[in-house]
Order: structure tokens, then C-alpha cells, then sequence
């Protein structure tokens, strides 16, 4: 990577030249305009110029420059070669901005913190990959000179964590997260509860976690948030533009739940906790009224602690729920989540129940098409995408991955990203699309070098599907640009696979 140049008896490293580039980003931006005569150089006497809503950015950049750089790199609100400025006339959209970079300055504009925040983004994946280090490096920190405009294609664009079948402490969860927003994600949806464990404290009912949260795929010790955790991992998503969606999983999936309360079931007697990795077993009493005192108090306790517009349901996989059940259950919790103020999100069966408005139905199927995705257009639904076969994390690469489930099949790299989720579900217009979502099921996984396995570099691949423009998209650019990422994913410490699709310069 790095050539070691002799200038005047002094050895300088010096980066390889494709990092003085701006044709290595993931995702590729809308617009770049390089000018290659020119580079701008980061030295001990620069500072970084944010004021009013920009300065956290500021300190946000910063954070990830001061370590490696071992420069000071103070934010101020009067002056600095990087400057990120709020402009309400940058003309970016609400999550775009605008990057020039010149001998002298570095400049980012956007008509939101957020806008700045994305723009950070990129910055980082201009300088060489030695940025990410978390120690000093010997530089030289070039920036190559040229313009980039950029917004997202959907506002939409997430990763799920499934914390339920093995537990993700806060510190795992908000590393995640840094991860995540590398490649310009800005949802998080977290799977709270399952056959195996229920992970968020709701005080009406704490049993749910006392007992329901002990345990976790493989009988160990499971664990769980307090509010002031979750509380904790929603704030710290927030400080990086990433809201937080929380999902109850209901009515199947919950054996948890029904283990930790008797009076759930229907027969009145909780069967044992279960630690296996079987679904579709358990179910809520759909003619029960006790069942629908506990969902409030969940929805309620829940929409409490979270800030964010969504609260999602679940609804996936009810097999010991009947139709008519099904149906019924989930129209009466509908209204629940309406009246604790909340956009209802589900997997796609729910819309059997017919939710109304702006509803999220999120496929998880694994073909084109649905029955029920046309109807829940026609009645204002928007519509996630996340198909089985293209975008669970948690599938293999291959057979020979020795982590993750293979029942939608392997998903390579050049698979994850060989979609396009405006146009592949063939009843679906690209309007009523709201966004991508790459989910990551943990019956497999049971610490952060599983979870970085199993996401990179597939989830780098969604992000680009999510982010950039249709036109933009060509798999041997990104497995060229992606190869790039090798170093980088390494000096930020991050476990991905080394597919053999891709040409890593490693
Ligand atoms: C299906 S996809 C599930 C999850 C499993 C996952 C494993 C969906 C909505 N439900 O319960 O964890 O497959 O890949």
C-alpha cells in the first residue's frame, strides 16, 4: 500500500495513487467532477470551520480525523480550510450536499446537518484508508481536488440487528452503527423479540425480560435493555442521523413472551423458554382480551421511549395463528399503534389485514411478485424492500461459510447488489417504494466479528442500491471501487469476507 519516497534524506510515505482519487466511493455519488491538478492536504495548523446546527458534524469529523492524524484540528465557528455549512439554498435535497475541494479549502454545503453528515462521509473515503486507524499513521492526509454533488435515490435506507435470537449489548449495537452510516444507511431496525428471547424492559410486564430475556439460541445467558439502555442506543443513533426502528414481533414468534406470562396461552400453562432455531410454532390468542391489555401496554411503553416515527409489528410467519386469527389480531393492534402516535411498519403478511394510509409493508419474499403488494399500493402503502434472496445478511456467501442459514440460498457479493429495488417488484411503481433494508438475523451469530462477516461487503453493495442513482450502478465499478474498501475495512478494524469476486488490493 504505502511507497516509502526519500525526499532530502527524510523517508515519506506516501499513499498509493488510488487513493488520490474520487473514483473509489461506495456509494457512488450522483455528480463527481475531479480535478486531478489539484489536492488539498490536511497539516497540524488546519481547522475545521462549523457553526450553529454544523458544529457536531464538525466534532464528528474530527473524531475520526484526530487519531490517525495526530493533528489538533480544532472546530471553530469563524474560520477553517474544511468548512461545513448549512445553506438553505445548496440545492441538494434534504439528505444531499456538496463537496468541492481546492488547494486551499475543503468545502461541504448541505441544507441539513444531515446533508453535512453524508458529505462526511464521503470526505473519509478520500483520504487515504490509514484515516481510519485509530492510532497515528505517518500521513501525508491528501484530499483530491474536484467537485461532488450527491443525494440519495431513497430516503429509506436500512439495516435490521435481530438482538432476540443471541443478545448485541449497547456497545455492539452503536459500533453497528458507526459501521452502518459509513455507507450512508439512516435506519436501524432493531428485532427485540422472538421465540428466544424478549429484550427490551417494559415495566407493566417485567417478566418479559426477568425471565423471557435469560436465555438466547444455544442456552446462553440472553440479555436485555433497560429503557435508559435503548434510550441510549436511540440517542447515540441519532447523533448520527439514524433513526430507530423498533419491532415487536407478533403474533407468532413469541414464545418469550408466552413463557414468561401463563395467562397468555391459551391452555393457561407457559411452555419452557426455547433456545432452538425452528419458527413459526407460538402464537398470542388472538380471542383472548388479556392478549390485547398486554399489546397496548407494549405498543405503549415502546412508542414512549422512541422517537422516531415507526413501530413495527412484526406479523411474519404467524403458522400457529389461523387466517382468520391473523386477521383479526392484527386489525385490532393496528389502531394501537395509531393511537400511541406511530407509522405502523410489518412484514408483508400483515397486509393481509388491510393497514391503511402510509403504512410500511416490508417484503421479505423471495420472487418478484406478491399478491398482496399490488393491493397495499392501491390503498397508499409504502412499500420496504427486502428480499429473502438478495438482501438477508444472514444467508451464506456460499457453502463453504461456515456462519450464517442458507434457505433463501447463497448471496454473494455480486448477487446482493445484481437488483434494483425500484423496479424489481414487478406490481410495485418505484414511487410507492420507500426504501432498501438489508436485515441480519442472529441465529448464527454471536459477537461483532460474526455480525461484520455476514455484512461485509454485502451491505456496502444494498447501500449503493439504496443510495445512488439507477444510471450510476455497474457491478465490475463497484467491485473495482470496493477492492479499495479492503484497507479501509481493515484499518477501521472491521471482519468482512474476502469474496473472491473481488479484486481486493490487499
Ligand atoms: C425468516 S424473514 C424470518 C426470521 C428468521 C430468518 C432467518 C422473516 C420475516 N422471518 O424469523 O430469523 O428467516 O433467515
Amino acid at each position: 500500500m504505502w511507497q516509502v519516497r526519500s525526499v532530502a534524506g527524510t523517508a515519506v510515505a506516501a499513499p498509493a495513487v488510488e487513493n488520490l482519487a474520487m473514483d473509489n466511493l461506495i456509494p457512488v455519488p450522483e455528480s463527481v467532477r475531479p480535478d486531478p491538478a489539484t489536492t488539498f492536504a490536511l497539516s497540524p495548523q488546519t481547522s475545521i470551520r462549523a457553526a450553529g446546527d454544523a458544529a457536531e458534524v464538525g466534532e464528528y469529523l474530527a473524531g475520526i480525523l484526530r487519531p490517525s492524524t495526530g493533528f489538533p484540528l480544532p472546530v471553530r465557528d469563524d474560520a477553517g480550510a474544511i468548512a461545513l455549512e448549512i445553506d438553505a439554498t445548496a440545492e441538494t435535497g434534504p439528505a444531499g450536499y456538496r463537496l468541492l475541494v481546492t488547494g486551499e479549502t475543503v468545502g461541504l454545503r448541505a441544507v441539513s446537518a444531515e446533508g453535512l453528515f453524508n458529505g462526511v462521509q464521503t470526505l473519509r473515503q478520500l483520504l487515504p484508508a490509514a484515516i481510519e486507524s485509530r492510532t497515528e499513521q505517518p500521513g501525508p492526509w491528501s484530499v483530491p481536488g474536484g467537485e461532488i454533488v450527491d443525494r440519495p435515490r431513497f430516503a429509506h435506507r436500512a439495516a435490521m440487528l435481530d438482538v432476540a435470537r443471541h443478545f448485541f449489548t449497547v456497545e455492539q449495537v452503536k459500533r453497528y452503527i458507526d459501521q452502518i452510516v459509513r455507507y450512508k444507511l439512516n435506519r436501524l431496525h432493531l428485532h427485540l423479540t422472538d421465540d428466544q428471547g424478549w429484550r427490551i424492559d417494559i415495566d407493566s410486564w417485567p417478566k418479559l425480560t426477568e425471565y423471557g430475556g435469560g436465555t438466547e439460541v444455544g442456552g446462553g445467558p440472553g440479555g436485555h435493555y433497560s429503557k435508559q439502555d435503548y434510550a441510549e442506543i436511540v440517542e447515540y443513533a441519532a447523533s448520527r442521523h439514524v433513526v430507530v426502528i423498533p419491532e415487536i414481533d407478533l403474533p407468532g414468534h413469541t414464545n418469550a413472551a408466552l413463557a414468561s406470562y401463563a395467562e397468555l396461552n391459551r391452555d393457561g400453562v407457559a411452555p419452557p423458554r426455547y433456545t432452538g432455531i425452528e419458527v413459526g410454532f407460538s402464537s398470542l390468542c388472538a380471542d383472548k382480551e388479556v392478549t390485547y391489555e398486554f399489546v397496548e401496554d407494549v405498543i405503549r411503553e415502546l412508542a414512549e421511549i422512541t422517537p422516531g416515527p415507526y413501530l413495527h409489528i412484526g406479523g411474519d410467519e404467524a403458522e400457529a395463528t389461523s387466517e382468520e386469527d391473523y386477521k383479526e389480531f392484527v386489525s385490532r393492534i393496528l389502531p394501537v399503534v395509531a393511537k400511541y402516535g406511530k407509522t405502523a411498519v410489518g412484514w408483508h403478511e400483515y397486509a393481509k389485514a388491510a393497514p391503511q394510509g402510509e403504512a410500511v409493508v416490508q417484503y421479505w419474499g423471495t420472487t418478484d411478485t406478491d399478491p398482496l403488494l399490488p393491493e397495499a399500493v392501491a390503498r397508499g402503502n409504502k412499500i420496504l424492500v427486502s428480499p429473502a434472496n438478495k438482501s438477508y445478511l444472514d444467508m451464506k456467501y456460499d457453502e463453504n461459510t461456515p456462519l450464517g442459514l442458507k434457505w433463501a440460498g447463497f448471496i454473494e457479493v455480486a448477487d446482493a447488489y445484481g437488483w434494483d429495488p425500484g423496479s424489481y417488484l414487478r406490481d410495485v411503481p418505484e414511487e410507492a417504494i420507500l426504501g432498501v433494508e438489508a436485515p441480519l438475523w442472529s441465529e448464527t451469530l454471536e459477537n461483532s466479528d460474526h455480525v461484520e462477516f455476514m455484512a461485509f461487503p454485502r451491505l456496502p453493495a444494498l447501500a449503493e442500491l439504496a443510495w445512488s442513482p439507477k444510471s450510476a450502478q455497474d457491478w465490475e465499478s463497484f467491485a473495482q471501487r470496493l477492492a479499495t474498501h479492503g484497507p479501509r475495512l481493515e484499518a477501521s478494524g472491521i471482519n468482512y469476507y474476502r469474496s473472491p469476486q473481488v479484486p481486493w488490493n490487499i
